[in-house]
This record gives structure tokens, C-alpha cells and sequence, in this order.
């Protein structure tokens, strides 16, 4: 097929290639095809390699996507593109890849992570423990000027997750590769800025793009730099914390606790002493899941615009890893 007869095709009827690890396809096929009824959709299995314009993928394997030059657009099923972009050269550099923005995923971020600040602020995690051993004590409440919440990461989530804390008052703080400037955030960047935010933050949210810059950032020597007794929330990849660090950590008074969603390996493994901390709360990375309306919406959306030539937002840079 000549190049103008392949792209008129696509013009027309978009061919459009699924794969997603843990999902069932049957309804993302659907609704898929209902916000684009002229699209031919399938799910890819090993050894298709018939013409496609568009993929839409979870964690998709490296043969899927290596040599598919042909492709549109890659569309990636949730924020994080570590998974996607760790195929390295097996990705076609020709071929953007778009990741959701937010689609639903914002407001889930900023419940989950209010809800984890508001129980430390207010102490519930002691009230339970107190609970467990039929203890009624009153502790003294915190002081919000003294209670600063920093978010290592100012994307879409971030910024987020720092609205959805606003009204409550606490003093905020943000950290970003590159200079950013957030309303009622004091926003701090780069390597320079890390040990101001550190020391200022007494409770510390993840929520940056796991990149070779980011892996590892939560460690025994940033860790060490927030004030003694502080709390870690992370929402982003368990590879941003070196587990073993935070339980020494947690275990010394300098954490005071920690709320995780996300692990080195996952499911965490039975034997793994995070399970024997009571002061780790650990949820199976449920933070924010993909939404299927939301996502298709996006997608669909942005797939109409790419086959009018226009352009689209979210594209990722492969070179800054998000
Ligand atoms: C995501 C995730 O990256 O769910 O969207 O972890």
C-alpha cells in the first residue's frame, strides 16, 4: 500500500491496537468504540504485526511496539510512563507517546493524600493504635503553622494535590526539577533547593515521574534532612524510596510514620517487613486508578484531533523521562 493510501485509510478509520495488563478488554473495546464508531479496534496478541495507527496500552511487551513505525500515536493507559518508556530502543523513536492528563486521576490523588495528612494532623493513627489497646488518652493536637506538607512533584498531580489541601490552611511547600510557581505553594527546584524544601517539610509527598534522576530520592540521607518526627506519603513508584532505609528510619523516631501505595515490588511480599510496622499503612496501590470514561473520552478525543493533524497535549519527552 502506497504511504497516501495507507494515510487516507487512517484519515478515515482509524486501526487501532489495545493491549492492558490486569484489564479486560470487553469494556474498553466498547466504549472505545462508541466514542469512535469508525475505528477498527483489537486486541493485540503476539505475532500481529498487521498495519495499526494508534496503540492504547498498559505495560505493553517490547513486541508490541518495535518496529511499528506506522503507528500514530502510542496512548498510555495511566500517568506514569516508566513502564512504557523502559522498553528503550525497542520503542519507535518516530512515534509520540501520550500519556492521560489527570482523567479523574487529580481528585483521587488529592483524597487520597488529604486523607492521609488530615489522620496524621489529627492523630488518628495513634487514636487507632490507642483503640487496639483499649486506651482512652487524650493527645495533644498538633500546631498547623508547625505542620508544613511538601509535595515532591508539581505536574498535574501535584498541583493537585496541593488545591485539594489548601483549605485547610497548612503551610505548603513544593519541589520541582525546574523552577515552578504555584499559588499559596512556596516552591523550591533543582538539586539546590532539595535541602530547603527537606527541612521545611513535615510531611513529605511523592508524587514525581520515576526517572534515573528520581530513582532512589527517598532515602536515609534525604529522609534525615526533614524534621525529627515527620511522615512520608508516597503516591508515585516504590522505586522513589529505598524500603529498607524508611523502616530503619521509622524505627529510630526520625518517621514517624508513613503512608505507601506503591512498592518496590508488587504485590509487597508477604515477607516483607512493612507488614510488621504498624506504623507503615500500606494500600495496594489504589491511590488513583485509570478511569475507563474519563480515559476513553481523553483518548478518543485525542485521536480525533491527530487524525485532523492537529496536535495534542501530554506528549512525553522521552529525554526528561515524563
Ligand atoms: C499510573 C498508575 O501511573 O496507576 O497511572 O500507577
Amino acid at each position: 500500500m502506497s504511504t497516501a493510501g495507507k494515510h487516507e485509510n487512517a484519515a478515515s478509520a482509524p486501526r487501532i491496537l489495545f493491549y492492558a495488563v490486569g484489564a479486560n478488554p470487553a469494556p474498553w473495546l466498547a466504549d472505545l468504540q462508541a466514542a469512535l464508531p469508525d475505528a477498527s479496534l483489537r486486541v493485540w496478541e503476539e505475532g500481529d504485526d498487521a498495519p495499526a495507527d494508534y496503540a492504547i496500552v498498559w505495560k505493553p511487551p517490547a513486541a508490541m511496539l518495535a518496529g511499528r513505525t506506522d503507528l500514530k500515536a502510542v496512548f498510555n493507559m495511566g500517568a506514569g510512563v516508566d513502564a512504557i518508556l523502559q522498553l528503550g530502543d525497542a520503542l519507535p523513536s518516530s512515534v509520540p507517546i501520550v500519556r492521560l492528563d489527570d482523567a479523574g486521576m487529580g481528585v483521587q490523588m488529592a483524597e487520597y493524600v488529604t486523607h492521609a495528612v488530615l489522620r496524621y494532623f489529627r492523630r488518628f493513627d495513634q487514636f487507632e493504635a490507642q483503640q487496639r489497646n483499649g486506651q482512652w488518652r487524650f493527645l495533644k493536637a498538633f500546631e498547623k503553622d508547625k505542620f508544613a506538607v511538601g509535595i515532591l512533584g508539581l505536574g498535574v498531580l501535584g498541583s493537585r494535590i496541593a488545591s485539594g489541601l489548601a483549605p485547610f490552611g497548612f503551610p505548603l511547600h513544593g519541589w520541582s526539577r525546574t523552577v515552578k510557581q504555584l499559588d499559596g505553594v512556596t516552591c523550591h527546584s533543582g538539586a539546590a533547593g532539595l535541602d530547603a524544601f527537606l527541612a521545611a517539610s513535615q510531611v513529605v509527598v511523592c508524587i514525581l515521574p520515576l526517572t534515573d534522576e528520581t530513582v532512589g530520592i527517598l532515602n536515609r540521607e534525604t529522609l534525615g534532612k526533614l524534621p525529627r518526627g515527620s511522615y512520608l506519603i508516597n503516591v508515585a513508584r516504590g522505586a522513589h524510596l529505598v524500603e529498607a532505609d524508611l523502616l530503619a528510619l521509622v524505627q529510630s523516631g526520625q518517621i514517624a510514620a508513613a503512608t505507601l501505595d506503591v512498592f518496590q515490588q508488587e504485590p509487597l511480599p508477604p515477607e516483607h517487613g512493612f507488614w510488621q510496622e504498624p506504623r507503615i499503612t500500606i494500600t495496594p496501590h489504589i491511590a488513583a486508578v485509570t478511569l475507563r470514561g474519563d480515559s476513553v473520552r481523553q483518548i478518543a478525543a485525542k485521536i480525533k484531533r491527530l487524525q485532523q493533524g492537529l496536535t495534542v497535549e501530554g506528549v512525553v519527552d522521552r529525554a526528561r523521562g515524563y
